[in-house]
């Protein structure tokens, strides 16, 4: 375990026996923005005035190739959406982390992770994470804001952000990602008409808070595809889309930062949200392959 982990662990130990009659520490805090470099201010401004925050050139061509030749293995033609949210001329892999390691530079993006760093508390967690190609002649995604299921009274925080990284071009006509600048300080948005297309070069990356109005572009070109990938990030104490950990094979952990592990759930918000029988997840059967029994067949 790394040593904050370990620190973590003690942590969680005192809480779970603490003296009856005593108060229980919550510790967390996201770092304060006075903080934060000068790039990351800027970017924390644009993201809170407008919502979306367009980055481009962040990839490499080197980067984008071997993010796309990682992610042809994984689309073989089955991976259709199965609605119009889905995309019914949208391939979507879900659980990417669980399936290819080509994409943990943009998942662990510094550029990234500063903003989150400021936006969500400590052991912030992945919450959706998939490929989505949108081919020609698929319509426009229903709008929608990503902590939509959280009940909690409009206008109110962030309890995620999004980002979008484009592995082609990303165009009005391909279907770039369409946004409703402002639309995260609304209690009821409701005026859908004038929708903002994120246009950007491959290699770029869109980041919007989970509050903002947005959804997938129409692709209106007869034969370009519009290649994409999304990880969405949420707040530790929030329940993550995706139930990533149930395809990821515990052998894989020593292939994935300290970092990715914690973002994958191997991670605790204080004091002890996340723990397993009391202590760190790390330190768990599971993780540690001591529980030969999580290898038999059954039925359920
Ligand atoms: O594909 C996009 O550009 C956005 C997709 C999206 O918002 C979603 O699937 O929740």
């Amino acid at each position: 375990m790394e040593r904050t982990d370990k620190a973590q662990a003690k942590a969680i130990h005192e809480a779970l026996t603490a003296d009856p009659g005593k108060s229980i520490s919550f510790e967390a805090a996201k770092l304060p923005v006075e903080q934060a470099d000068e790039q990351t201010k800027r970017d924390l401004a644009a993201l809170f005035r407008d919502g979306f925050l367009v980055i481009e050139g962040v990839l490499t061509t080197e980067q984008i190739e071997t993010a796309r030749a990682g992610l042809r293995k994984l689309t073989d033609g089955s991976t259709n959406g199965r609605n119009g949210f889905e995309g019914e001329l949208t391939e979507r892999v879900y659980g990417l982390p669980a399936k290819t390691r080509c994409c943990d530079e943009m998942i662990e993006h510094p550029r990234v992770l500063n903003l989150l760093d400021c936006i969500l508390e400590p052991n912030y967690l992945l919450s959706a994470m998939q490929c989505i190609n949108i081919h020609p002649g698929e319509t426009m995604q229903p709008y929608h804001t990503d902590d939509a299921f959280i009940k909690v009274p409009r206008p109110h925080q962030p309890f995620g952000v999004a980002t979008v990284w484009a592995l082609t071009d990303f165009t009005a006509e391909t279907g770039a990602t369409m946004v409703f600048p402002g639309s995260h300080k609304v209690a009821d948005f409701k005026d859908f008409s004038n929708p903002v297309p994120c246009v950007m070069p491959a290699g770029s990356v869109v980041v919007f808070l989970s509050t903002l109005w947005h959804g997938g572009g129409a692709n209106v070109t007869k034969d370009k595809v519009r290649e994409a990938i999304t990880f969405q990030y949420c707040e530790p104490y929030c329940r993550p889309q995706e139930n990533v950990l149930l395809g990821f094979d515990p052998a894989q952990l020593a292939e994935v930062s300290p970092k990715m592990r914690s973002l994958l759930g191997l991670s605790i918000h204080p004091p002890f949200i996340g723990h397993f029988d009391g202590k760190h997840p790390l330190k768990s059967p599971w993780a540690t392959g001591a529980h030969p029994g999580f290898r038999t067949q059954h039925k359920l």
